[in-house]
């Protein structure tokens, strides 16, 4: 389990702190998910007792608060309808232009080269191997008109295109019954999703954006475009994906973000 710690406030991602883990904890009480753990956790207090924290200093209430978080996701997951869709949208609703967002400025955007790009599969699937981006350009296409939603307070409709992702860990013969699907970024950033999200029928890898090759801000050469989930969730610039069941965390989610993620 990670503990969650203090960070510096970050131009570009979720504002996260305590305060915030707390309003997440608060939800998760509000939710009708709460039943599933009994009238006797449906308070702090309560759920301060089921995880043995007396909330006394800091690190007790930081591992009380990752505990809540993690719980969360345990509910977010037993809650998710691996079949229902989220909102589709129509050209005319696209949002112009769609936000750029990151841990850093859009003048740090990394530079990734197409030509000697080299995406890895390892971990628990048959088809170990580098693929090249002409081999995923051919890959069968959909497109989607959906909404991202980002925790720092802004959501915007967007038109993402690539291969659908479950026929894609198909196809490198991923264990899907495996826990997580892993992924690693060009820059520092890491992301890691359930398997029931990675299946999902709209989670994309996604090449293009409204028509057009995924430009550099928002991804180049391919972002994971999940509607089922919040914008952070949603890695860019993907290099390397693996296949696992040891829990891989995320950028934001070490440092205290709730794992599921899901919205
Ligand atoms: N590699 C990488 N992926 C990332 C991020 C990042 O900083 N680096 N930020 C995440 C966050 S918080 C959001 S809201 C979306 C923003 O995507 P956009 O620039 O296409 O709007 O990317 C997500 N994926
Ligand atoms: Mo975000």
């Amino acid at each position: 389990m990670n503990k969650p710690t203090e960070r510096p406030a970050q131009p570009g991602g979720p504002k996260l702190d305590r305060e915030s883990i707390l309003i997440d904890a608060r939800r998760e009480l509000a939710m009708p998910s709460r039943r599933l753990f009994g009238k006797q956790l449906l308070t702090l207090g309560g759920l301060s007792m089921l995880t043995g924290c007396s909330l006394t200093d800091n690190d007790s209430v930081n591992r009380f608060l990752t505990a809540v978080s993690r719980l969360n996701d345990r509910a977010q997951a037993a809650l998710f309808d691996p079949t229902r869709l989220a909102p589709t949208y129509t050209e005319a609703q696209l949002t112009r232009p769609f936000p750029f967002n990151a841990y850093y400025g859009i003048d740090e955007v990394p530079v990734v080269d197409g030509s000697d790009y080299k995406l890895k599969v390892s971990g628990l699937v048959t088809g170990q191997r580098i693929w090249t981006l002409p081999e995923l350009y051919a890959l069968p296409h959909a497109e989607q008109i959906t909404r991202h939603i980002c925790v720092e307070g802004w959501s915007a409709i967007g038109r993402w295109g690539g291969t659908p992702f479950g026929d894609f860990l198909q196809r490198i013969g991923a264990d899907t019954s495996a826990k997580y699907v892993g992924f690693k970024c060009a820059d520092d950033y890491y992301e890691s999703i359930d398997m029931p999200t990675a299946l999902h029928p709209q989670t994309l890898l996604t090449f293009t954006y409204d028509g057009e090759r995924l430009p550099a801000k928002y991804g180049y050469p391919m972002k994971l475009r999940m509607p089922t989930k919040l914008g952070y969730k949603n890695p860019k610039h993907i290099v390397e994906m693996f296949v696992t069941n040891t829990y891989p965390g995320g950028y934001w989610v070490d440092q205290g973000y709730n794992w599921f993620g899901g919205s």
